[in-house]
Parts: structure tokens; C-alpha cells; sequence
């Protein structure tokens, strides 16, 4: 990035580097397919279930109990909206996965509501993924998916799952909810992977 005149003040779109396709948006839109979900943090837990195996459940303080990072990074929707430099709170995917023995490839992610996406495991893990609970400092608001969701940054936001409920290990791949509507079963912004097919 170089700098520019007004660069304290915003970002200048001709120095970021943004993926194709897309523009900048400095608020912070909600996208939802059906009703907002309400979870109380009593209520939320959080499994994750092995093919084959035992599931293992952590409730929300046994959550909150786990390491959590500072997460800094840019989220880009499939509707063309990047967002830049969001701050979140959360728990990487690996301190979940530490405990969980498993051969298969593939995951589905669930969230309250019903609400599903595919991604393989290994795009959860490596430090790639968290389930986020805090955004810019404050509890992150129920539109957005608190008490807590998935945030995988480097594929589309379609894939950080609101309300997030669990995830399944699969051995086969499988669509998830807009996945099966057409959307690119990866779903890579660097790519453009918008739809099946690109
Ligand atoms: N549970 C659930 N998670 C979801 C969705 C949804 O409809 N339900 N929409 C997805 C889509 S298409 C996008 S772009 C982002 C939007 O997140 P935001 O509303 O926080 O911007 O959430 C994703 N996660
Ligand atoms: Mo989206």
C-alpha cells in the first residue's frame, strides 16, 4: 500500500489490493438467509462429530476457558463487498481439532436455524479459521451471528457460518445451503470462485 494523501482518514481503493470483482465497503452489511437467530449463551454449545467416533460438545464457557487470539483480516463477500482490516476475538479451529481423532477429508458446518456449508478440513485448520465471538472489541451482535461464528476468512463469507452450532466430519464431500443453490463449492475470492462452475 503506498501512502497517499487522505490515508489516515480512509482507504484509497487505488492502493489496496483487493480481489477481483470487488469494491470496498466501510460499513458493515448483514446478510441472511431467514430469521435471525436468537442463542442465548446458556444455551449455545458447540460439537464437533467424527464420522465415526465419539462427538465432542463444549459449552460456552468451556469455550471461553480455551486460548483465544486477536484476529485481524479482510472479509469478502460473494455480493462484491470486501471489508477491510475487521478485528475479531476467537478460538482457532486447531485448539477444537486437538482433541478430535478422525480420518475424513471433508466437514459440514452447521449453525441454529439450520443454516449448513461445506468446507474441507483442512481449510479449518493450519490457523485459518476460528469461531469468533467478539467483533471491534464488543461482544459480536446477534445480525452478525452472536453469541459466536465461524469466520474463514480466506474463502467467501458465505462460508463463516452465523450461529454456529457444529460441525460433522464426512468422508465425501457434500453441498452445503448455498452450495446447493449454485453457488462455487469452494468458493476462493482470489479465483473469483462465485458460482459452480467458474
Ligand atoms: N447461519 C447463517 N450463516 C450465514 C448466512 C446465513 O444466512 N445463515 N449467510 C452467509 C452469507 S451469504 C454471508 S455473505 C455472511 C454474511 O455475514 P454478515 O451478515 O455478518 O455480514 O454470513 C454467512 N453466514
Ligand atoms: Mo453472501
Amino acid at each position: 500500500m503506498t501512502i497517499s494523501r487522505g490515508f489516515f482518514g480512509h482507504h484509497d481503493p487505488d492502493a489496496v489490493d483487493l480481489p477481483p470483482g470487488q469494491h470496498l465497503t466501510h460499513g458493515f452489511p448483514v446478510l441472511t438467509a431467514g430469521p435471525t437467530q436468537l442463542v442465548s449463551t446458556e444455551e449455545w454449545s458447540f460439537t464437533i462429530t467424527p464420522e465415526s467416533g465419539e462427538p465432542k460438545r463444549w459449552s460456552w464457557n468451556e469455550m471461553m476457558a480455551l486460548p483465544s487470539e486477536e484476529i485481524n483480516v479482510d472479509i469478502h463477500c460473494v455480493t462484491r463487498w470486501t471489508k477491510l482490516g475487521t478485528q475479531w476475538r476467537g478460538v482457532a479451529l486447531d485448539t477444537f481439532f486437538e482433541d478430535i481423532e478422525t480420518d475424513d477429508d471433508y466437514t459440514m458446518v452447521h449453525s441454529y436455524g439450520g443454516y449448513t456449508t461445506n468446507l474441507p478440513l483442512e481449510d479449518l485448520v493450519g490457523g485459518k479459521a476460528w469461531i469468533a465471538y467478539e467483533y471491534e472489541g464488543e461482544p459480536l451482535d446477534v445480525e452478525h451471528g452472536g453469541p459466536a461464528r465461524l469466520l474463514v476468512p480466506h474463502l467467501y463469507f458465505w462460508k463463516s457460518a452465523k450461529w454456529v452450532k457444529g460441525i460433522t466430519m464426512q468422508r465425501f464431500d457434500e453441498p452445503g445451503f448455498w452450495e446447493g443453490f449454485g453457488y462455487h463449492n469452494y468458493g476462493d475470492p482470489w479465483r473469483e470462485e462465485r458460482h459452480a462452475g467458474d
